[in-house]
């Protein structure tokens, strides 16, 4: 891997066996620069030939990598790890070009979080406790949690090697082979990791990488009946529809799809904090993340100070080259997503919607003048039913509501058909009691956003998606449990 330099217009191929293979119906698509509009890297677009090969390579190394012992699973992953350290400069480099995020972002937040993945998922399993039940005279069982076999990994363009890395290290510590297909949009930080594997002791096919589209390349995956589980992270039309394509075959299916996350701002909550915490929940990587509470709910007696801070706080942030130590947001992801998100801001100016920051195109000076950037914006006085107020907008468009009473609070946090996360700010232990149960959300913080302890379960309720990641969830998903009854006195 070259040090310090963007991978630069290079032609990708897929990882297939540990070889690099390039697609076999010789099509190709570009990847662009969000900063800039440039072509970065033309990449495979691959087809179910090509995912053929792949899944034929992970079933071929299947015995041999489900055979070795937790330690030496482990100790690839925990080179793995050591190199993604190493690299890590390079690394951010190629995920802050590829992505339009802040460098410093793709280093503090997205490198450090792959090496964590690695290591934590390292030692998580080893620390799994197999479940063993006594009947006394009636006799003994105990539980094996065995592998599945070939699974997929199917990941978006937010948080590239962040996502992928966190599906990746659970499936191949229980034993599993990998097929993964990273986001069309941001595939060159994928193609790193796979360059490292040899390195790290990775034997040939147990991970196998396919560049290419949804309609095609995902399809073929999703689709190929040797797959034994789909770990699929994205937006919940493409997960409703991995979610039918796996039914009929009964495969097992992890969906972690979008979200429209409240943030519930009561009249006790010490403003300083909840200013500095609104303003990196909504906009930390540009409003892309599915976290990210583009919804804030503020008690009436403090909206109007809360709506004066934020304005000022939002204003400050600096827009501009993501490669910049200055910058605090950078580009979104493509022209089409930065034209949905314009469009979501000139429906808020027709509603009635009051533009209290930003609310335009952003062209920075220099290199990145033709880039797909947004201004931070932030909008008040929408009518309750806006659809601002419950489509996934992912951008860094944040709306603020004002209520009355608690009650108001939750039918208004509730009334999205999303259920991923939401934060509560108020210095009343009872009311974090009282508003985190009544909540419609499989994450809950108090008084912060985005504290991750990798133990704990990670995932939404409603269209936010199926089944939870993290910890023991992770491992669960990527085995089947096989119980095993002996006589008593065996
Ligand atoms: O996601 P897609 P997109 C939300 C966000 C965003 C919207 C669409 O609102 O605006 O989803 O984003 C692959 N079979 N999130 O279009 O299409 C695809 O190639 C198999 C939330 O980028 O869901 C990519 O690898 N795979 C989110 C992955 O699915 C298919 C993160 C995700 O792409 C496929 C990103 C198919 N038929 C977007 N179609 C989050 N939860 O964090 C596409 N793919």
């Amino acid at each position: 891997m070259s040090e310090g330099r963007v991978a630069g217009r290079r032609t990708l191929k897929n990882w297939i066996g540990g070889e690099q293979r390039a697609p076999l119906g010789g099509r190709y698509l570009d990847d662009l620069e969000p900063a800039t509009g440039d072509l970065l890297a033309r990449i495979p677009d691959s087809g179910a030939e090509d995912v053929d090969l792949a899944v034929a390579a992970a079933g071929k190394a299947f015995p041999e990598w489900s055979s070795l012992s937790l330690q030496e699973r482990a100790s690839c992953l925990v080179r793995l790890a050591n190199l993604v350290a190493e690299h890590s400069e390079a690394l951010a480099e190629i995920e802050s070009a590829d992505t339009g995020k802040p460098l410093a972002l793709a280093k503090q937040i997205d490198m450090a979080r792959v090496e964590a993945n690695l290591r934590f998922f390292a030692g998580a399993a080893q620390h799994w406790p197999a479940d063993a039940h006594d009947m006394g005279p009636a006799g003994f069982n105990y539980t094996r949690r065995e592998p599945l076999g070939v699974v997929a990994l199917i990941t978006p363009w937010n948080l590239p090697l962040y996502l992928l890395s966190w599906k990746l290290a659970p499936a191949l510590m229980t034993g599993n082979c990998v097929v993964a297909k990273p986001s069309e949009l941001t595939p060159l930080s994928a193609d790193a990791l796979w360059a490292m594997a040899k390195e790290a002791g990775i034997p040939p096919g147990v991970i196998n990488l396919v560049h290419g589209s949804g309609v095609r390349c995902g399809q073929a995956l999703v689709d190929h009946s040797e797959i034994k589980a789909i770990s699929f992270t994205g937006g919940t039309r493409t997960g409703r529809m991995i979610a039918a394509a796996a039914a009929p075959r009964l495969v097992k299916t992890s969906l972690e799809l979008g979200g429209k996350n409240p943030a519930l701002v009561f009249a006790d909550a010490d403003l300083d904090q909840a200013v500095a915490g609104l303003v990196r929940a909504g906009y930390t990587n540009q409003g892309q993340v599915c976290l990210c509470c583009s919804r804030i709910l503020v008690h009436e007696d403090l909206m109007e100070e809360l709506s004066l801070r934020l304005t000022d706080a939002v204003a400050n942030l600096a827009v501009g080259d993501p490669s910049s130590p200055d910058t605090d947001q950078g580009a979104l992801i493509s022209a089409e997503h930065q034209q949905k998100v314009l469009a979501y801001i000139d429906l808020a100016r027709e509603q009635g919607g009051r533009i209290l920051s930003g609310g335009k195109a952003h062209h920075p000076e220099g290199r990145c003048r033709q880039g797909y950037f947004v201004e931070p914006t932030l909008i008040s006085g929408l009518p309750e039913h806006s659809c601002l107020h419950r489509e996934e907008i992912f951008g860094p468009v944040v709306t603020l509501q004002s209520f009355a009473s608690e009650d108001e609070a939750i039918e208004l946090a509730n009334s999205s058909d999303y259920g991923l996360a939401a934060t509560i700010w108020t210095r009343d232990l009872a009311t974090v009691q009282r508003t985190a149960a009544r909540v419609k959300a499989g994450l809950v913080w108090v008084n912060g956003w985005l504290v991750r302890d990798l133990r704990t379960p990670f995932g939404g309720m409603k269209d936010s998606g199926l089944g939870r990641e993290g910890g023991r969830w992770s491992l669960e998903f990527f085995t089947e449990s096989k119980n095993i009854h002996l006589p008593a006195g065996v």
